[in-house]
């Protein structure tokens, strides 16, 4: 059967004005879709827009544009059935022969930096996928058919067969098939793996509402504090405070004693409070750089104090310490001994307070706990802002997925949410070994994965730690099993890790053939 009628309805338009001149000279009647017709308009070529063909306008943005009977029928009726061709003709429905679409940019859109939800929505092909699928399925017999085009590499090989017999061959027919229901179900299954990698409540609009802006602008912020200087000595600096900073937030702070607080304490301050609040059980952080050197949870602050500075005393010297419960004198005597820089918590007991008393440069803040958040985050870049929601999400140990034949026990599923919790908290590429509820060793900050892998274990060892049956944290997937084979290597028994990765078969086989457990969060913690 000759092709007589084209329909062409196209994201990706290379070579589809040279393809539909080639059907044109060919005899075969040209129909489109908005954005395909203004190009082969442009182009010199008679097409007919879908809308005008059907009598029907395109609808909500594009979303209805070419589902309709006159579209479907013609695609859908059996060139081997009387009664079809019959059925079609009465209701004034003409042969559609040649369909060439290819879908809305769905994977490169989810790609781009900065997607939001909404455009990812909006990428979703419903229309094209359908008429594929129509047309595919009616690729009829060696009697005639429909011929679907999704890739304009096969532009060519119809053009060829079209000039032997004006029509195609049966083979031809069943490979386009072929090719588009492999298309449409890997261009679904993307669909489905993007929808099932977001956490509960997806970013509906990735930018703050408009109305935050003026509020980042005019920096609504009551109570600014000059500093002596900012990062470094030659730059100025000041603090601004939020008018009503949320409950639990580090701005929230009064200070009970100690020198003025730096640009550097503040920065790394919040970064202190902020992991430590993140625990119910009493906990300890000690922050140098703006990343946790060293975190416990225990029964008690003195405790979880004591074990978080095992992990890294060199690196805890002069650092930030963040406790989520009142420090007793206990715990005091014990800060006391080493140099820190500030000191946060909920309360200090009197004894505690006497104690510091003699270590005036001890800054000592007081922060009622709470759980509230920021409405945003904001970082300045050349020329501009980069506005988010805070990363307030932490998943719960029921969406945890244990994906190895061996799962972890109970004490290692509470280390290795300890140690997610952390990793949270730690630069990326972070890696955080733990065990019995304190950081064994912490890679933070590096290019890749695999250092910072090694640079958490070569920590542990120089601070003569075992990682002998550790549980350990990766903040963002294994993109290849190297990394968790130097973690295994270093005496990893569980992994805790977001998945994601094109390779998580690969990495997950590791694990299994490694013996070690390994359990799937659904989300990534970077933090730059
Ligand atoms: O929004 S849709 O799902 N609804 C439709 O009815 C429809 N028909 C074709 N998307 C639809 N299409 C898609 O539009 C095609 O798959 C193609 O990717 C795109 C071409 O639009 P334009 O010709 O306006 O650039």
């Amino acid at each position: 059967m000759k092709i007589e009628r084209a329909l062409l309805s196209v994201s990706d338009k290379s070579g589809i004005v040279d393809f539909a001149r080639a059907l044109h000279d060919r005899g075969v009647q040209l129909l489109s879709t908005g954005g395909t017709a203004k190009l082969l308009a442009q182009a010199g070529l008679p097409v007919q827009e879908v809308s005008d063909y059907t009598g029907f306008p395109e609808m909500m943005d594009g979303r209805v544009k070419t589902l309709h009977p006159k579209i479907h029928g013609g695609l859908l009726a059996r060139r081997d059935a009387q009664a079809h061709l019959d059925a079609i003709a009465s209701h004034g429905i003409g042969r559609i022969d040649l369909l060439v679409v290819n879908l809305y940019p769905f994977r490169e859109t989810v790609a781009k930096p900065g997607c939001t939800f909404a455009d990812a929505v909006e990428n979703i092909d419903i229309g094209g996928p359908a008429m594929l699928r129509a047309a595919a399925k009616n690729h009829g017999t060696e009697a005639g058919g429909v011929t679907v085009v999704i890739d304009p590499a096969d532009y060519a090989q119809v053009l060829k067969e079209m000039d032997a017999t004006g029509a195609t061959s049966y083979a031809l027919r069943l490979n386009l098939a072929k090719k588009v229901f492999a298309h449409t179900a890997s261009y679904d299954g993307a669909i489905a793996n993007y929808l099932t990698s977001l956490t509960d409540a997806p970013a509906q609009e990735a930018v703050p509402a408009r109305e935050a802006y003026p509020e980042i602008l005019s920096f609504q912020a009551a109570k600014s504090q000059a500093m002596r200087y900012g990062e470094n000595p030659h730059q100025s600096a000041a603090f601004y405070r939020d008018t009503a900073p949320a409950a639990g937030l580090l701005a929230n702070y009064r200070q009970l004693q100690g020198k003025e607080l730096s640009y550097n304490n503040i920065a790394d301050a919040d970064a202190a409070w902020e992991c430590v609040r993140t625990f119910d059980a009493p906990a300890c952080v000690i922050v140098k750089h703006a990343n946790p050197c060293g975190v416990a949870v225990s029964t008690d602050a003195l405790h979880a104090y004591q074990q978080a500075f095992k992990t890294d005393p060199t690196s805890a010297f002069g650092g930030i310490i963040a406790f989520n419960r009142p420090v007793d004198a206990a715990t005091a005597q014990a800060v006391s001994k080493q140099f820190v820089e500030v000191l946060l918590a909920p309360a200090y007991e009197a004894g505690a307070l006497e104690i510091f008393a003699a270590k005036q440069n001890v800054r000592l803040l007081e922060i009622p706990m709470g759980d509230g958040v920021n409405a945003f985050d904001l970082k300045r870049v050349g020329g501009g802002w980069l506005v988010q929601q805070p990363d307030s999400f932490n998943v719960a140990r029921d969406q945890l997925k244990v994906v190895t034949r061996i799962a972890p026990t109970a004490a290692q599923m509470d280390d290795l949410l300890f140690a997610w919790k952390v990793a949270k908290f730690v630069k990326s590429n972070a890696i955080v070994f733990v065990g019995g509820g304190m950081t064994l060793g912490v890679g933070a900050g590096q290019m890749s994965r695999v250092d910072s892998a090694r640079i958490a274990s070569i920590k542990a060892e120089n601070a003569g730690l075992s990682l002998q049956g550790s549980a350990v944290a990766s903040d963002a997937f294994f993109p290849f099993r190297d990394g968790l084979d130097v973690v295994v290597d270093a005496g990893a028994s569980c992994v805790i890790q977001p998945g994601g990765s094109m390779r998580d078969a690969e990495v997950i086989a590791a694990a299994d053939e490694r013996g070690i457990a390994m359990v799937l969060t659904g989300t990534r913690h970077f933090r730059h």
